[in-house]
């Protein structure tokens, strides 16, 4: 049996499959699973994701963060997916705590619970003794808005990771100095829509995915700055995200919201 090349794509297709991807976010319309036409690995998956964030820099997006999915069981049950992602967060994907979202901007957007943590300084990920956890000074309950690419919100292991991880927004509560996140409960409401949930579905102890972080980073080259956020990844499977407000607490950490305008 043939093994599943990683690295098949050249330089032409990658950047093919990346405007496919850029056109459907910019054009607001799904595309279709990019594993019905390539037999897409996960290295190329990583190259398309660099290539379509570049092409959002090149439109004068900064690159502000970094986020994780499928760091709870939950969000793999619900997806299909059991292996941890990472994708890119940009300032044109932040909105403020409290701020409007308009819907007009999605295809067809959900909204998670997330933790976020704030790096204090740079991430040598060459050092084999870098201690992640010491790079983090602060903590923030937050939200991040998916809106997968694809129809239906149908993908792969790779489709998902060429397409940034369905990154399309995100909204951070008030930043407090990091400490202990451990079993903290979670509740998320958006329209009718509710999901209750605990920061410990996510690898045990949100700080375990500062750790599945630094893994993924080194392997992926993504850098790690003084500033970024990270999102650790949703608690609790997504909601949709509808006109109204969109609020989740996390006990003991605050509360943060959006309103969604249609
Ligand atoms: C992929 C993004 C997963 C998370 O927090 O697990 C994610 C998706 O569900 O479309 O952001
Ligand atoms: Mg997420």
């Amino acid at each position: 049996m043939a093994s599943k090349a990683s690295k098949t794509l050249n330089g032409n297709e990658i950047e093919a499959l990346a405007i496919r991807l850029d056109e459907a976010q910019t054009g607001v319309h799904d595309t279709l699973s990019l594993a019905d036409d390539v037999d897409l690995g996960i290295d190329d998956a990583y190259r398309i994701q660099e290539v379509l964030v570049g092409r959002r820099q090149e439109r004068g997006e900064s690159l502000v963060g970094v986020k994780l999915g499928f760091t709870s069981k939950a969000k793999m049950a619900q997806m299909g997916v059991s292996d941890v992602i990472v994708g890119r967060l940009t300032d044109a994907m932040c909105v403020e705590d409290g701020g409007e979202l308009d819907l007009h901007r999605f295809i067809h957007p959900k909204i998670e619970p997330e933790i976020a943590y704030r790096l204090s300084q740079d991430v040598d990920l060459d050092d084999p003794t870098v201690d992640i956890e010491s790079c983090v000074d602060a903590v923030a309950p937050a939200m991040e808005i998916i809106d997968s690419r694809y129809r239906d919100f149908r993908f792969t292991y790779t489709d998902v990771v060429a397409d940034n991880t369905s990154a399309a927004a995100y909204v951070i509560g008030p930043w407090r100095p990091v400490r202990p996140v451990g079993d903290l409960a979670v509740r998320l409401a958006a329209g009718d829509a509710s999901v209750t949930g605990s920061t410990a579905a996510i690898l045990d102890d949100p700080v375990n995915a500062l750790h599945a972080l630094l893994d993924m980073s080194r392997r992926r080259r993504i850098p790690l700055r003084a500033g970024d956020v990270v999102l650790a990844g949703a608690a609790t499977a997504a909601i949709p995200l509808t006109a109204g407000l969109a609020e989740c607490e996390i006990d003991g950490l605050g509360r943060v919201t959006v309103k969604g305008i249609a």
